[in-house]
Parts: C-alpha cells; structure tokens; sequence
C-alpha cells in the first residue's frame, strides 16, 4: 500500500526496471521457470499500478531482449504468449487507470499474433492521459543504434540532411525511444534479483540514470520495494557531468 508519507517523495518521471529473477524464484518454490514468468507478469499489473498512483510519467520495462531468441524454443513460444494473456487479463485495469501502453522493440520481427495484440493495445489505450506502461519488447540497445544509424545515413543519402545536422537531438528522435517525448532517458533504473548488469538495456538513453540493483526477485518485488527505491534516488545527488 501506498502511505501519505509517500506525496513528499520526489518522484522520478521516467523509471526503468529490468525484471530479473523469474526462474530464481520459481526455482527456490520448486516450480518450473515458466511459473516464474507467469508470476512475473501478475506482478507487472501491481507494479504499473503503484508507479501509475505515485505519479510517475514513464514505466519502462524490459520484456524481451534481441538476444533471447537464442533461449530453449519453448520457453521462447511461451514469451511470446505472455503479451497476449496480459492484455487479455488487464486490457480493463489499464482502461480504469488511465495508462497508455507503449511498444520500444522491433515490433515487426514478433510472431504474428504476439505483434497483433500488441499493436492492438498501444491503439486501444492510445487517448489515455495517463502514465506511459512502455515495454522494452524485442529490444536491443545496440541494434537499437544500428537502426538509428542507418536510417540518418538514409536522410543524408536523400540529401534531405547535411552530415553537420547530426546532433543529439536527431540522434534521440531517430531512437525507438523517440516515441516517449521529453521522458526519453530513463530518471532511475532498477534491476531486480542482484545482477549488476545493464544488458543492452537503453545505452544511450542511461547517460546519466541512476541504477539501483534491488536483491528482491522480481515475482516478489511490491510496491514497498518501489517506494523504498525511490527514497535511495531521493539521496543520489544528481550532477549530470556538472558541480553544484
Ligand atoms: C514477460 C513477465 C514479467 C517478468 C519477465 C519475464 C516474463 C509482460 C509482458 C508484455 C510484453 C509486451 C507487452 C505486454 C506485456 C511480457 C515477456 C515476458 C516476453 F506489450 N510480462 N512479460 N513479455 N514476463
């Protein structure tokens, strides 16, 4: 539950998680990784919710990366799926909450029906005012930049850019992040289950986000956990290169 306590909180606008720690989890109860995912994805509607009533603009989430093609196939047929079970389950709490859903991926590489749902719910939800729910689906920093790289070097090719117009700027708004506006970069990242790793994770955009590594797995990470992040970001003090 959220207390009162928590308005003083100086909340982040853009939070990004790496939801680590599924198999662990399903592993220490004796179950199968799968059920680890399944409990996983519950807990993506309670986190997004308590994110959403704290007054968070962005939620990003990573979901899938480019590089998990490479797991057992059947455990990437059951990925696959979870899009397609969680709309289905939470499509009317997502409504309720006023959360538009956004994709950062190579949407078009997805099965069919995965990409289906998934563009489906980015259209569905595509009038709410609410917080941004963005899944990092079929993502990939690098291939992320590669991406963006090549489609400057089209525009230059075109003559409809000279080479000294490349800047920041237009290196961000040719990211797949481009799509979250002026919450682009990511205020804090938090990995759950101990890792310290960014794997691919948003390499341009965490120039300067600050990263917590929570120990929690993430099928038990709550909004305690949340709120309790949040307050160790409250005692970062940011520079962003500067001094004070
Ligand atoms: C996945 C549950 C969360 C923990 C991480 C592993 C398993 C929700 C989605 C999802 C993705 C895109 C989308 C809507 C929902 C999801 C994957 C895995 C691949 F548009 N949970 N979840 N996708 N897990």
């Amino acid at each position: 539950m959220l207390k009162n306590s928590d308005s003083e909180l100086n909340i982040p606008n853009h939070i990004a998680i790496i939801m680590d720690g599924n198999g662990r989890w399903a592993q220490r109860v004796g179950k199968p990784r799968i059920s680890g995912h399944k409990e996983g994805m519950n807990n993506v509607k309670r986190i997004a919710t308590a994110a959403s009533n704290l007054g968070v603009k962005v939620l990003s989430l990573y979901a899938f990366s480019t590089e998990n093609w490479t797991r057992p196939s059947a455990e990437v047929s059951f990925l696959m799926k979870l899009p397609i079970d969680f709309f289905d389950v939470f499509m009317p709490d997502l409504i309720k909450e006023n959360i538009k859903v956004e994709v950062t991926g190579f949407v078009d590489d997805l099965p069919n029906k995965t990409k289906k749902t998934v563009l489906k719910a980015v259209e569905d939800t595509k009038e709410n005012t609410g917080m941004i729910l963005n899944f990092a689906f079929n993502y990939g920093s690098r291939a992320e930049i590669v991406n963006t790289t090549k489609l400057i070097a089209q525009k230059v090719k075109e003559g409809s850019i000279e080479i000294d117009d490349i800047n920041e700027d237009l290196i961000n708004n040719n990211l797949l992040t481009s799509i979250l506006g002026k919450y682009a970069d990511p205020d804090l990242l938090i990995r759950t289950s101990g890792e310290e790793r960014i794997s691919n994770f948003m390499l341009w955009q965490m120039a300067y986000t600050e990263m917590i590594f929570d120990e929690t797995y993430w099928p038990d990470f709550t909004s305690e956990n949340l709120v309790e992040d949040i307050k160790i970001f409250n005692e970062r003090d940011r520079r962003f290169g500067s001094v004070k």
